[in-house]
């Protein structure tokens, strides 16, 4: 059982608790474990050995039994019992916006149905809207929300979002009236996958009224999905969400912190709050009362996050790393970070041509990234395994190392400061070795190893199977290591702590693909492959010149993931690069 087996077993009951009616707090303690399950740097199965899983913050004993059993059984007693009491359908529902857990109960009990399909209907009958507390108004919510889940599912990939999103912000920011402005929300804080954007403004009372009347009629959005005296969401034309929030300038500072979250983050950071005589919420932080209230009458001046987060002892966490995930130690510590940045980058490794299923010639790509001041480019089309993605063959590996010699050449006689590197993705076969004999794969000045088939093994063999090709001396990267597509295929089984350290005890490097629809590795793992010390390399896996781009949001994830420059292998210049393929 891995890590995330267990975190999704446990979100289970969280979901099925809530449709069950089971006590909130009870529930809640569900789904913390989970998260916190999520983000352990070691093995749970030790903990279940050791007898050691209440030392664990969030779990207590009841939780612990229900892990034992899971680690024994396969399962959990209170998730069977709860499973005879929740209708599977119903566990869909929870994704409708607008409909809580305790209005899906009441629809399914009055109406007697379970399936999504017949809530439609439902909606779409009157039956919903004569429900006592319900009316026409929800059935029409509803049937909007589901139109939209199944349109687009409920969350957007880190490019769309940022897409939406900063159009949206500059129009805001220069709206008149709006003194101050910023981006919130899981946005902020770079996660891979985004619920809805969050929008900040500060501006004085008076003008709210007519900022928000700018907001609405901008010309990306298509839909008011509500408007009150301080918030405002819309939908855009791609589906997505935005909310718009105004604050009063003095406010501004720790609305933002509230609304960056994450929820876990400022949980900590009330807490801090209380045991220094203070509260912290959305409009300020305050001093406390003699009963232990939060006295608005006292105010404690603070016009910056920085500020807030001086006054409890911290030092400024930047918004990707408030997770709870270790934050609060580092920055008591510490004043800041060396996080990797855009500019740090110097090469593209992991990029396609049309020599597998790239869209553009070799020359065409490097020209791209000469055109965007990189200094190499490390080419890595399919192996011969990969024939679906027009995989090389031996006769083609050489004949393309002759055009790569041939364009190097050329670079050299012109005096650029630019070279292709000749990599390949060679497919990790089933029993772990690589896609070519020895003598080919000597020839390659480096190779990333990468899984593309054979994705559902059980964990075990896939272990045995990275294993393998990374302790193969030819392999000098692990390319995309789960192999999930977010919000749309599974990530395969895997021990990403047991598969970091050994990478790093054979210097091997872990890519962060930097496809939007990948990041992976996952940040979760930063602090893991930090205590490694493993090297990343922030990989475009570009098929198309445009995809070299992606590198942008392969350096968020690096950053959340709390990566160095040092550590991160293509921030190497040239010269650099050219020696770490010599000494494998
Ligand atoms: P998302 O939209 O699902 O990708 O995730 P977030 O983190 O953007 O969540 P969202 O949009 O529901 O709320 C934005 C932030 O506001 C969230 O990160 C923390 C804060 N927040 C919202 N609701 C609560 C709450 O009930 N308690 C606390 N402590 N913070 C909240
Ligand atoms: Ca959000
Ligand atoms: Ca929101
Ligand atoms: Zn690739």
């Amino acid at each position: 059982m891995t890590n995330q087996d267990v975190a999704a077993k446990l979100r289970e009951v969280y979901n099925l608790m809530q449709l069950a009616g089971e006590n909130r707090f009870r529930a809640i303690a569900f789904d913390r474990a989970a998260q916190t399950i999520e983000g352990l740097n070691d093995d749970i199965n030790k903990h279940v050995e050791e007898d050691t899983l209440t030392g664990i913050k969030g779990i207590g004993k009841s939780i612990a039994e229900d892990i034992k059993a899971f680690a024994e059984t396969g399962t959990m007693p209170v998730l069977e019992a709860l499973k005879e009491r929740v209708p599977k359908g119903l566990i869909e529902w929870l994704n409708i916006s607008g409909l809580g857990p305790k209005n899906i109960v009441k629809i399914h009990k009055e109406l007697e149905i379970t399936e999504l399909t017949q809530l439609k209907e439902a909606c779409q009958s009157g039956a919903v809207a004569d429900l006592p507390g319900l009316g026409q108004k929800s059935a029409d919510k509803i049937l909007k929300s589901i139109a939209y889940l199944e349109k687009y599912g409920e969350r957007a990939h880190l490019d769309q979002a940022l897409e939406i999103a900063e159009p949206v912000f500059e129009f805001v920011k220069n709206i008149k009236g709006v003194q101050q402005c910023g981006i919130a929300g899981s946005l902020r804080r770079r996660r891979e996958t985004i619920g809805d954007i969050d929008i900040l403004a500060a501006a004085d009372q008076k003008d709210a009224e007519s900022i928000f009347d700018a907001f609405v009629n901008h010309e990306l959005i298509v839909e008011i999905l509500g408007q009150g005296e301080t918030k405002s969401s819309v939908r855009t034309e791609t589906g997505r969400q935005v909310d718009l929030r105004i604050v009063k300038p003095d406010q501004y500072a720790a609305a933002l912190m509230y609304f960056t979250g994450s929820k876990e983050h400022n949980i900590v950071l009330r807490q801090r709050a209380r045991e220094r005589g203070m509260a912290l919420n959305e409009y300020g932080l305050f001093k406390l009362t003699e009963d232990g209230d939060t006295d608005f009458d006292r105010p404690v001046k603070t016009d910056s996050e920085s500020a807030i987060y001086k006054k409890l002892d911290l030092h400024f966490i930047p918004p990707e790393h408030r997770e709870d995930r270790g934050e609060f130690d580092y920055y008591e510590q510490h004043e800041s970070m060396d996080l990797v940045e855009e500019e740090n980058i110097r090469g593209v490794v992991h990029a396609h041509s049309t020599w597998s299923d790239g869209k553009y010639t070799i020359r065409q790509m490097a020209e791209a990234c000469m055109d965007r001041g990189y200094e190499y480019l490390g080419l890595t089309d399919h192996s011969k395994t990969a024939a679906y993605a027009g995989g090389l063959t031996l006769e083609d590996v050489r004949k393309q190392w002759e055009e790569i010699d041939e364009l190097n050449r050329e670079y050299e006689a012109d005096g650029k400061n630019f070279r292709i590197f000749k990599g390949i993705e060679s497919d990790i076969l089933s029993d772990g070795s690589l896609d070519y004999p020895d003598e080919i794969l000597a020839g390659f000045d480096f190779v990333i190893a990468s899984v593309h088939s054979g994705m559902e093994m059980p964990l075990e063999k896939m272990m045995q199977r990275f294993e393998a090709a990374i302790k193969n001396p030819f392999t000098r990267i692990v390319g995309h290591p789960t192999g999930r597509l977010l919000l749309k295929r599974e990530e395969s089984k895997l021990d990403l702590n047991k598969l970091i350290e050994l990478a790093a005890k054979h210097n091997t490097v872990i890519e962060i693909n930097a496809n939007p629809w990948r990041l992976d590795l996952d940040w979760r793992y930063g602090n893991k492959a930090g205590e490694t010390g493993l090297i990343t390399c922030i990989n475009p896996d570009a098929h198309s010149t445009d995809g070299i781009d992606y590198i942008r949001y392969g350096v968020m994830i690096a950053r959340k993931a709390k990566f160095e420059p040092a550590r991160v292998l293509n921030t190497k210049s040239r010269k650099e690069f050219e020696e770490w393929c010599r000494d494998s």
